[in-house]
């Protein structure tokens, strides 16, 4: 599914989101895949649906490989991604530096964001990243928090990414400025013959 949204995506862009409002609560699986996505735990273990901060499901991690560690998240792209945009909360109240890492299908680091948070901040914050224009494009994310209570204790909602297979709707300026001379052309002539 391809919706437009260009001011995430830009000129030529087309974003799919992932709400993940379709698990029940409570429930654990150790992957889930929507929209050509799939999500699971790095280095193994399962996920878990939950109440995120914005109060729709989404997704965490559960305690297993380390029984005192939340492990980090993965997101695999299949198509690949210019931009992603994931956002995390809180469910320990504890006081964490949210991340969101991006790499290629070579597993070079592509970009990074991340945004500390404080005790008792319980809203769900926004992380963002890019490819370079061109590529290599985003084969898939890490995201999670460090820092905080119990490893990565963030839940995970409205993922965001914008596809570079993705048709188009937009034409390009060039093909705008062309069509406008046409227009103004046709409108210039039809006067002319009408005097
Ligand atoms: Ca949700
Ligand atoms: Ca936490």
């Amino acid at each position: 599914m391809c919706v437009l949204l260009g001011t995430w995506c830009g000129v030529a862009g087309a974003a799919v989101t992932i709400n993940f409002n379709g698990l029940s609560i409570p429930s654990q699986f150790p992957t889930y895949t929507n929209s050509g996505v799939t999500f699971s735990a790095v280095g193994g273990g399962d996920l878990q649906a939950v109440l995120t901060p914005n109060t729709t499901a989404g997704i965490t991690s559960t305690l297993g490989i380390d029984p005192a560690v939340f492990p980090f998240m993965q997101a695999v792209i299949a198509s690949e991604a210019t931009h992603v945009y994931i956002g995390l909360g809180d469910f320990d109240t504890d006081a964490e530096t949210l991340f969101l890492n991006a790499f290629d299908a070579s597993d070079n680091p592509l970009d990074s964001d991340d945004l500390p948070t404080d005790t008792g901040d319980a809203s769900l914050h926004t992380l963002s990243v890019s490819a370079p224009l061109g590529g290599p494009y985003i084969s898939y994310v890490i995201f999670g928090a460090t820092g905080g209570l119990d490893g990565s204790s963030v839940s995970a909602d409205e993922f965001v990414y914008c596809s570079p297979t993705c048709p188009s709707v937009i034409p390009a300026p060039g093909a705008i400025l062309l069509g406008a001379i046409g227009v103004g052309l046709v409108g210039h002539l039809r006067r002319r013959r009408t005097l």
